[in-house]
């Protein structure tokens, strides 16, 4: 069938006709899953034009206050049936599809999954850019166009192998290149003074040219754009060289510009350190604020208005830079007086801190900052003595020991700082920041972080959505507080089992597409147990190893003691560098090859580590998960995310007082989570007793066992040595205390065992975990931004 052949079609159906021919270039008798892929994405993508330029003629209209989003990092995933969902209108694109003759899932699944993000705060900031839309808050994402995102991972005998992601390879359909906003970003060179002004000159020069991508929220009422910079060369050919016959050379200014924007950096917690990485952040830095600038002007005249019209959110201290680079715009560029300048910036600029691990606080060399940015090194230093000065004797150095502290910058230039959930907000509060926030007590609050029920609900568990949609209606997914009334219902026995029967509906399709993609085959009825997330030793992917040891020896003693079945399913990728936890994801698929092929105890017991965790894989898995692993030693996770994706799912958390854990815990009710370990203060205590491991260790034969048994190549017995670093750390420092929470977390997942053994119980707690969810919206969090962080409202139709 031409496009030329016309009947009268569906509006849908003739959209991907016409693009499929006029846009890709093929006819139907010759257009690959791909070419269809395309031809659909640009169909509903001009959908999303309407609501995009309504929404910016809103924003204008309104004059209203404008918030921008700063991000290193935006783990978006696939956009498809994300926008489809939120235009309501995947029911006609599913019909359209499969009217043409195809497969509307495989159709879907042919997009890559855009991983510009490590985990959780790249997640994040991807949540946030989908609820600024929901609530038509006008707002922007701003950050890099990676060519390469987070690495491809494999395993090669158990190892992980990290390969290059290639996202970008094919055609993106999603965004629009935008030539016209294209600035010059400068590094290194000099400063001079002249006429009483300090002129910076650049030694050389990149362009950040930049690529939108709109971002529809829920049913399309409002949309705003995530702006991603790529770089270029301003000169993109060296033509003498060229001239000369050096083909290599004469390439190299544009293949030096644009390695700025060629690839994520992976580390996940440890700042890389590299001279790259701090381009990259002035980089998109110095770009948007031109842009931001540029917007303001547009619309407004005097630039003492800044904080009451724009609102920037530092995410984390990446873009900290902007600190320094908006003093420098303000001040050398249009003249403010510096204290006007930095007044000006610090009431525009707020900071999110992810983390209280000493080791991912961002330090760069003095030297580093002063060779790269000689001006913003000038600037920073001013800024430290003019806040010493405003605090005499109590202030706290941004400049120490030869190094800037990018977190120190970041709250001295902040209007407000803010924690991921109540506890870290609290543990910024006496730790880190302890002395700005005696300085300036009103600075930090807390916004606990939240996930798009849009995502995270509707669109990847259909099963649930409709069983809830069904009970209460359907305004739940636009307000999620609402799943609240979903609790009355559950006294219902069909409803019940409608629940039981979507989640073993779900775990019937992770198993089949287990078995088709990795060639292991999954009992459904057997207790699925996820533990999903970036592999660190902090978040103790060990501990959960050593029970599954632990609990594999207790079933080969007494196999016939009644063992509730089991799966342990893990995914996530280790930052290549990052050795020990590289050693953990060896650990466990050794482990897994010797449990899952031993005949006695695989019937109660397998493990699987399942490759190349992202969040389309989260998707599958969510869904189908019964238990939901968030094992953190107490004070270490800022929040977590996913624990609020499987609350929301209906699985049960078994889980550490950490992070967003606690609150869950609030919502969820005690007598619905599983429990277990010590507590944060508990834990900086337990850390005071030198032999803590030991005395654990000689505390629990099962805990000893179980680590005998790594020690003597029970897994490994090519190599009985290869995890002695891990049991030598156990057993040595164990800083995150594994050992010491050990005999607590077996003792919680034996309850956890005894509770799945009864079903009705199982199910009613599920489900009051799904009840009882609401409140971990990212729409929940967006609106705490908006009204205690921004002081933003929202506009137009959505409001
Ligand atoms: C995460 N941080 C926190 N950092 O670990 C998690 O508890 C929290 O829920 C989440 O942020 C959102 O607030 C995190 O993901 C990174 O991935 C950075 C990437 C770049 C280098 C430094 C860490």
């Amino acid at each position: 069938m031409t496009y030329q052949e016309t009947q009268a079609r569906p509006e849908m159906q003739d959209a991907i006709l016409r693009h499929l021919t006029y846009t890709i270039g093929k006819d139907a008798d010759h257009a690959t899953l791909h070419d269809w892929r395309m031809a659909l994405s640009f169909a509903v993508r001009d959908r999303i034009v309407d609501s995009w330029f309504a929404s910016t003629r809103a924003a204008y209209g309104a004059g209203a206050k404008r918030v921008y989003y700063l991000s290193m990092e935006f783990l978006i995933g696939r956009l498809l049936g994300d926008a489809l969902v939120n235009l309501r209108a995947d029911a006609e694109a599913r019909a359209a599809v499969e009217a043409l003759g195809l497969d509307f899932d495989k159709v879907l699944h042919d997009e890559p999954d855009a991983a510009l993000g490590n985990g959780g705060l790249g997640r994040l900031a991807a949540c946030f850019l989908e609820s600024l839309s929901t609530l038509a808050c006008p707002a922007m994402g701003y950050g890099i166009r990676y060519e390469h995102g987070l690495f491809r991972q494999s395993f090669e005998g158990g190892r992980q192998v990290e390969e290059a992601e290639t996202w970008l390879q094919q055609r993106h359909p999603w965004e629009f290149e935008r030539p016209e906003a294209i600035y010059p970003v400068g590094f290194g060179g000099h400063v001079a003074e002249r006429e009483g002004k300090m002129v910076w000159t650049p030694g050389e020069a990149v362009l950040a040219e930049a690529h939108d991508t709109p971002v529809v929220g829920w049913e399309g009422r409002w949309t705003n754009t995530l702006r991603l910079w790529g770089a270029r060369a301003v000169d993109p050919l060296d033509l003498q060289r060229f001239n000369y016959g050096d083909y290599l050379g004469a390439a190299a200014p544009e293949m030096l510009a644009r390695s700025i924007s060629r690839v994520l950096y992976p580390d996940d917690t440890t700042p890389a350190g590299k001279e790259l990485r701090l381009k990259q952040e002035y980089f998109f830095t110095a770009a948007s604020l031109h842009d931001i600038l540029r917007r303001f002007d547009s619309e407004h005249g005097d630039i003492r208005a800044l904080p009451d019209k724009v609102a920037i959110q530092l995410n984390d201290t990446h873009p900290a830079i902007a600190g320094p680079e908006l003093v420098r715009l303000l001040h050398d560029e249009r003249g403010l007086p510096f204290d006007e300048a930095v007044d000006l910036a610090r009431a525009t600029l707020n900071y999110t801190n992810h983390t209280l691990l000493p080791e991912a606080l961002e330090k760069w060399p003095v030297d580093l900052m002063g060779r790269l940015l000689p001006r913003h090194m000038m600037l920073i230093e001013r800024i430290d003595a003019d806040h010493a000065a405003r605090h005499p004797g109590r202030s706290v150095p941004i400049v120490a020991e030869g190094e800037v502290n990018m977190g120190t910058l970041s709250f001295v230039m902040a209007n407000r700082v803010n924690g991921v959930s109540a506890l870290h907000t609290e543990l910024v509060k006496e730790t880190v920041f302890a002395d700005l926030h005696a300085l300036h007590p009103a600075r930090i609050v807390n916004q606990t972080n939240g996930v798009t029920p849009r995502r995270w609900l509707h669109a990847c568990n259909p099963r649930l959505s409709g069983i809830i949609t069904g009970a209460i209606g359907e305004a739940w997914v636009g307000d999620l507080e609402r799943l609240s009334e979903f609790e009355a219902h559950l006294g219902d026995a069909g409803l019940q089992e409608e629940i039981a029967g979507a989640k073993r509906a779900n775990k019937v399709d992770l198993s089949n597409w287990v078995a088709a993609a990795h060639g292991v085959s999954l009992d459904p009825d057997a207790m699925f147990d996820v533990q999903i997330k970036r592999i660190h030793e902090y978040k103790r992917q060990h501990l959960n190893i050593l029970e599954a040891i632990a609990l594999w020896q207790a079933i080969r003693a007494n196999p016939g003691a009644g063992w509730t079945p089991r799966v342990k399913i893990f995914g996530g990728k280790a930052a290549p560098g990052y050795v020990f936890a590289k050693k953990i994801i060896h650990l466990i698929n050794d482990v897994a090859r010797v449990l899952n092929a031993d005949p006695v105890t695989s019937p109660y017991l397998k493990v699987v580590f399942l490759p190349n965790y992202n969040v389309t894989l989260a998707e599958r898995l969510i869904p189908a998960a019964d238990l939901s692993e968030q094992i953190s030693t107490a004070g270490k996770e800022a929040s977590g995310t996913g624990n609020m994706k499987f609350a929301l799912n209906g699985a049960l958390t078994v889980g550490t007082l950490d992070g967003a854990n606690v609150e869950i815990r609030d919502h969820v009710g005690a007598e619905n989570f599983f429990l277990f370990g010590m507590t944060a203060p508990e834990v900086v205590a337990r850390r005071g007793l030198h032999d803590h491991a030991a005395q654990a260790i000689a505390a629990d034969p099962r805990l000893a066992a179980a680590l005998e048994a790594i020690e003597q190549g029970a897994f490994s017995s090519d190599d009985p040595g290869r995890f002695h670093d891990i049991t030598g750390n156990l057993r040595g420092p164990d800083y995150f205390l594994v050992c010491s929470d050990f005999s607590d977390y077996w003792r919680a997942q034996r309850g956890v065992d005894a509770a799945y053994r009864d079903p009705g119980r199982w199910t009613r707690m599920a489900a009051l975990n799904t009840a009882r969810s609401g409140w971990f919206s990212s729409d929940r969090t967006i609106r705490g931004y908006m009204a205690d962080i921004w002081g933003a409202a929202p506009v137009g139709p959505g409001a």
